[in-house]
């Protein structure tokens, strides 16, 4: 398929691109190198540098002889954009190129303006830009599992039928962020909701839980190809914190009580579900919504199971309750549903001690790099 994905410089943009290039499909990445700039000027950088997109698409090329067409630019400046969907007309749109932090986004006024402008713009750019040139592209949107929040109610698939007053109706599933960036991403399926009612787009809208990992088939190919490894408090997600962490000798910091449930996804199942998502594209005026994780967990029972295998390997792992910066609940009831993805064919690849200690394995290569000073510096909500 003639594919665009938009944030293909990103921790899951190029592993994605490289997959569907991989697999024979035509792919243009996009990217202005937003999470590059902001990780170099709050000296958040990830464990080890990678070579800039244009670099990384010649590296790919010459190692697989495949071709992955790239454009830098904002997707926020709505000629450019507009003008990259007449020439290219992709089939499927991708839309990664969002300010993917929490903590960033409640870092101060600077960071929660470009947060809002840039996700909410990018999305408005993206929907007109469909409609005004290619109507049947499909849109696949990241979305984000924070969207529901934690409520006290099982959390379904997108849509709740409610009863009232002995009426029934279908309505997207109550959300409630608890960071600005999460309510960016309500803010996100607000629109395409609007629009796909509006205009009858075609919209994916992928709720998707903490991504870890730093390996794909293709990362393997050559160490020119890895992805991002953030391991800082502002990008990185808590299971890859966890493990730079543990091999660094820096106590696991559990925020509060450490019961925090969230559904889990290893970065192999994000390629999965994407490419699964679009070669079974929504219908058109349809806003098809699937939670895109494979397994809950706890923050405690994530460091008890690092620390395990961290032991087993040689480091001394202790795990330290810190108080919570965020505003979260720390004891909730949490029982999302999450079988779309399983029924268009996902094989999840959960977190086994054998996927820690490949992980492990992995970052110790790197462990003369991590330097202290990025594991926390206490963003506060
Ligand atoms: N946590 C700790 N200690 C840490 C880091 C995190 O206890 O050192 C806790 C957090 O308080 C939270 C949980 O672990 O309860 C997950 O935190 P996270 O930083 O891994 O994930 P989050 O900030 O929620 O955001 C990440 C991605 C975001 C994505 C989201 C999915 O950065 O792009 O949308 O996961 S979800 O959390 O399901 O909304």
């Amino acid at each position: 398929m003639k594919v665009l994905i938009l944030g293909g410089d990103g921790y899951l943009g190029w592993p994605t691109a490289m997959a569907f290039s991989r697999k024979g499909h035509d792919v243009l990445v996009v990217d202005n190198y937003l999470r590059r700039n902001i990780c170099r000027d709050l000296d958040v950088e990830p464990l080890f540098s990678v070579p800039n997109l244009l670099g990384r698409i010649r590296l790919w090329e010459e190692k697989t002889g495949e071709k992955i067409g790239a454009r830098i630019g904002d997707c926020c400046s709505y000629g450019f954009l507009t003008q990259l969907f007449k020439e290219f007309k992709p089939e499927a749109v991708i839309h990664y190129a969002e300010q993917p932090s929490a903590p960033y986004s409640m870092l101060n006024h600077h960071a929660a303006m470009l947060t809002l402008s840039n996700n909410l713009l990018s999305t408005l750019n993206i929907i007109w830009a469909v409609h005004e040139n290619v109507p049947d592209c499909h849109i696949i949107k990241l979305g984000t599992m924070g969207e529901y929040g934690t409520p006290g109610i099982d959390i379904e698939e997108g849509w709740i039928d409610i009863e009232h007053k002995g009426r029934k109706d279908r309505f997207l599933f109550p959300r409630q962020a608890s960071s600005l960036y999460h309510t960016t991403k309500i803010q996100d399926t607000d629109l395409l909701w609007f629009y796909v009612r509006t205009w009858g787009l075609r919209v994916t809208d992928l709720m998707q839980g903490p991504v870890y990992g730093l390996s794909t088939d293709e990362t393997e190919i050559d160490s020119g190809l890895a992805t991002f490894f953030n391991y800082d408090e502002l990008f990185g997600t808590v299971i890859n914190r966890f493990i730079v962490q543990a091999v660094a000798g820096y106590p696991l910091t559990v925020y509060g009580k450490g019961g925090q449930t969230r559904g889990y996804l290893n970065i192999r199942d994000t390629i999965a579900c994407v490419e699964l998502a679009m070669l079974n594209p929504a219908g058109e005026g349809e806003l098809r919504i699937f939670n895109q994780i494979t397994e809950t967990f706890t923050v405690n029972e994530l460091a008890e199971m690092i620390k395990r295998v961290g032991n087993e390997r040689g480091h001394r792992v202790e795990i330290k309750s810190i108080e919570n910066p965020r505003v979260e609940l720390e004891d909730h009831y949490y029982n999302p549903a999450y079988t779309g993805l399983k029924e268009l064919g996902l094989k999840p690849h959960l977190l086994t001690a054998e996927v820690l200690h490949d992980m492990f394995e992995r970052v110790e290569l790197h462990a003369d790099k991590i330097q202290m000073h990025k594991i926390f510096r206490g963003v506060k909500w």
